[in-house]
Order: C-alpha cells, then structure tokens, then sequence
C-alpha cells in the first residue's frame, strides 16, 4: 500500500495553522533554530524488519492482520513509515528470516520507497530446519570446532547478503552463555567466541562495520558469553578497528547508568551504534520513550556532547536503529510513536546550552548545572521535529495520517488476517 503525498498533504491543513503557531513560540525562544532543524532532518533511523509484524512471549501471541508475510511487504510498510515520518530511510534485515530471493528486485524496490539496507543481522541463536548441528549449547562459544565454524560461515554468508544489497555493517547478537554454574568454562567461552568473531572480521569488506551486541541476560540466565558492555568492548578492542560495540537499551541489569556507558564508548571510538526500545524490568523490547523518556534525553545529551567533542556527524558515524517487539500495539503505529520519542529526545539533547552547562560542572555548581539540562528536558520540543518532517514532505500528525486512512483496515484487505511476518 502506497501512501499518496497529495493525502499527507491534505491532512496536514488541518494542523497548519496550530503548528505554525507553536513553532514560530518555540523557535523565538531558542537561538539556532535552523541548525537544530537541519540536524533533525538529516538525521535517520533504521527499521527493524522483524518488527514489522506482532510480537508475542511464550505465553502467547495476538496478531492484527495485514502484517507482511514476505520481505517486499517488509519494504513496503517500512516505506509508508518513512513517507509519514520522513525519518526511517532505511530498514535493517535478519537472517535467515529476511533472505533476498532476487537481491536486484529487493534493492530496487527499496529505492522505490526511500529506503537503503543499514545493518545485516545473523542469527545463530535459532536451530534452522535442516541444519546440521545445534547451537543449544552455544554458537561461536560451543566446545565443538564444528559447531563454532558453522555459525562463522553463516555469518559470513550474511555478509555476502549484504553486500549484494549496499549494506555496510554486521550486527552479531550471541545468545551464548550458561544456566547453571559449572555449565561453562568462562574462559574458554570468551576465546573460542573471540577466534570464531575474528574469523568473521576477517570476511569483512574493507568498508564494512562490525556490530558486536552485548546482553545481561536471556535466553541463558547464569551468564551470558557477550554479556555488558566491558565484554564487548574486549571483544571490538581485539578484533579491529572495524569492530564496535552495539548498545540495545534493553540489555542491561536493573538502575545500570546506559548515558555512562555510553559517553565512554563513544570516548573510546568504539561506539557502533544503538537498538532503541525502552523497558521496565527485562528485555521488554517497549516503545522508545515509553517507560524512561529522561533516561533517553540524558544517552542523546551524552551523545551530542561526545560526538561533538570528536567532530562526528551525529546523522552518519554511528548506527541508528529501533529493535522493539509489539505486543499489543499496531506495530506500525508502535513504530511511528517509536520515531517520535527519538526524535524528541534528539532535538531536546540539541538545546542543551553546553557553553553554560560546562561553566557550572567547572564550578561544581551541582544546581544550575541540573537545571541547565532539565530546561532542555521541559521544553516541548514536538513542534520542531514536526516542522523538520513538513519541509520534508511528511506529515505533521503521522499517527492521524495512518488512522484516518485506515491503513491497517487496508493492509488487511489486501494481506488478510493471517498472514504472519517471519520474526520474533
Ligand atoms: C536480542 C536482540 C538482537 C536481535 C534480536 C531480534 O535480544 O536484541 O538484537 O537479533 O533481539
Ligand atoms: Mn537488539
């Protein structure tokens, strides 16, 4: 389903002359309003494809129909995001729910929509149908060579999927690990998954980018093999400089400080790139925002300080990708609200005024130097990032857009009820 700019248009007169309103407020009381806009627009988030379909948990799944049942639906409805939102111009695969039957038709129909391929995902944490040894007890840590090189040629096989589709990155999430103490040895688990990730490295293209996901806990629960962000970064410090560390916001121990963690990483040269989603307790994979809104604001106040510091381009050094599963929300307008919150939280971080925030760390003046970022923080910011979206063609109010068109009643009559998208 295409979704017509003349729609988006016309929908948006009904917010014009509110909007006008509440941009012309904002941007009277903040300096560099263009800058912030500019930075807004160009900045982009890729969509998990495996997100794009319901998610459910061991106790059940309940899905909405219409969802994509191949990969150029995938494409499509990553497509209708990008065309309200005007922020997602790229959509990141998993394999081997994802493969590329004709790697030109797929790349083109991307293009179609405004989309290119961010990173490629491996996946060694499943047992495939007619694989010949299991990665029950681990993939790139198993105590069998066998085992170990069967999970590197897949993800060099990964690779080479990427490659014909203009991605230049590699995300290895490893769900290797231990339920039991005495179940592993530590040790050896880090070595075998150190020479089985290096063999990997070694399949990259020069260009390319190694993603390597850390993860406290789930699915084992006594230790995980890539377990915090100390793990990971041994891992990208011994491999190369090819290699970063990739933060999903959900995999962390309870109270962790994420901002930390992050403006070291970034310090280091060694921050990939981010799966956003917010949680309460586990890898609960919820709407970006939903729970921790401050918490986000105060990883993106991190990251602009940071990337600043080393003269990044905040919108392409490093990986912006969204990893959440939707439950009980249209995961279409799981996703827009998802865009949204990373947005605000961006625009929000820009408006932080560093000159007088460093003054007052300077002086220890622990007061001024909370209130400083806390003013950024209370200033609504929605009209910005609206604006951004409008001089790009999107749409002001991209959830009233998806409802008053009935997207989902259409994907629906076009897709019907049962169709299931390959994915968690
Ligand atoms: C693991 C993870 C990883 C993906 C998977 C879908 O929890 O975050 O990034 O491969 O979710
Ligand atoms: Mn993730």
């Amino acid at each position: 389903m295409k979704l017509k700019k003349a729609l988006i248009d016309k929908n948006n007169e009904h917010f014009l002359a509110v909007h006008k309103k509440n941009y012309q407020f904002l941007s009277d009381s903040i300096t560099d309003t263009e800058d912030v806009i500019k930075k807004l627009t160009e900045f982009q988030i890729a969509i998990p494809s495996w997100a794009l379909g319901t998610g459910g948990t061991r106790f059940g799944r309940f899905g909405g129909g219409g969802e994509p049942g191949s990969l150029e639906e995938k494409i499509e409805d990553a497509g209708l995001l990008h065309a309200l939102t005007r922020s997602a111009d790229a959509i990141s695969l998993h394999i081997p729910w994802d493969i590329p039957s004709d790697a030109e038709n797929i790349k083109s129909l991307a293009k179609e929509n405004g989309l290119r391929f961010d990173a490629m995902n491996s996946n060694t944490f499943q047992d495939q149908p007619g694989q010949t040894l299991s990665y029950k007890f681990g993939s790139m840590q198993h105590v069998d060579r066998a085992v170990r090189k069967q999970a590197v040629d897949h993800n060099i096989a990964v690779i080479k999927y990427g490659k014909e589709l203009g991605s230049k990155s590699l995300t290895v999430w490893l769900s290797d690990g231990s339920c039991f103490p005495g179940q592993l040895n530590f040790r050896k688990a880090f070595q075998n998954t150190l020479e089985s990730l290096q063999e990997v490295y070694t399949a990259l293209p020069e260009d390319w980018k190694m993603f390597v996901e850390y993860k406290a806990f789930e699915p084992n629960f006594y230790s995980m093999t890539v377990g915090d962000w100390g793990q990971s970064l041994l891992y990208t410090s011994k491999l190369g400089k090819k290699a970063y560390t990739l933060v999903d916001l959900g995999h962390h121990l309870a109270n962790a400080n994420i901002e930390q963690i992050v403006a070291l990483l970034l310090m280091e040269g060694k921050l990939g790139g981010f799966h956003f989603n917010d949680s309460k307790y586990g890898d609960d994979d919820l709407t970006v925002g939903s729970i921790k809104p401050y918490q986000l604001f105060l990883i993106f106040n991190e990251l602009v300080e940071g990337m600043d510091a080393k003269n990044m381009n905040h919108a392409t050094d490093l990986a912006w990708m969204i990893d959440a599963s939707h439950n009980v929300k249209d995961p279409l307008e799981d996703l827009l609200q998802s865009l949204e919150a990373i947005k605000i939280a961006y625009a929000k971080a820009l408006l932080v005024d560093k000159k007088k925030l460093v003054e007052a760390q300077n002086n220890n003046d622990v007061v001024t130097a909370q209130e400083i970022i806390q003013q950024a923080f209370h200033t609504d910011v929605r009209a910005l990032v609206a604006e951004a979206r409008l001089r790009e063609g999107g749409a002001l109010n991209p959830l009233s857009v998806y409802r008053n068109q009935k997207v989902r009643e259409e994907l629906i009559k076009e897709r019907g009820m049962k169709t299931v998208a390959t994915g968690l």
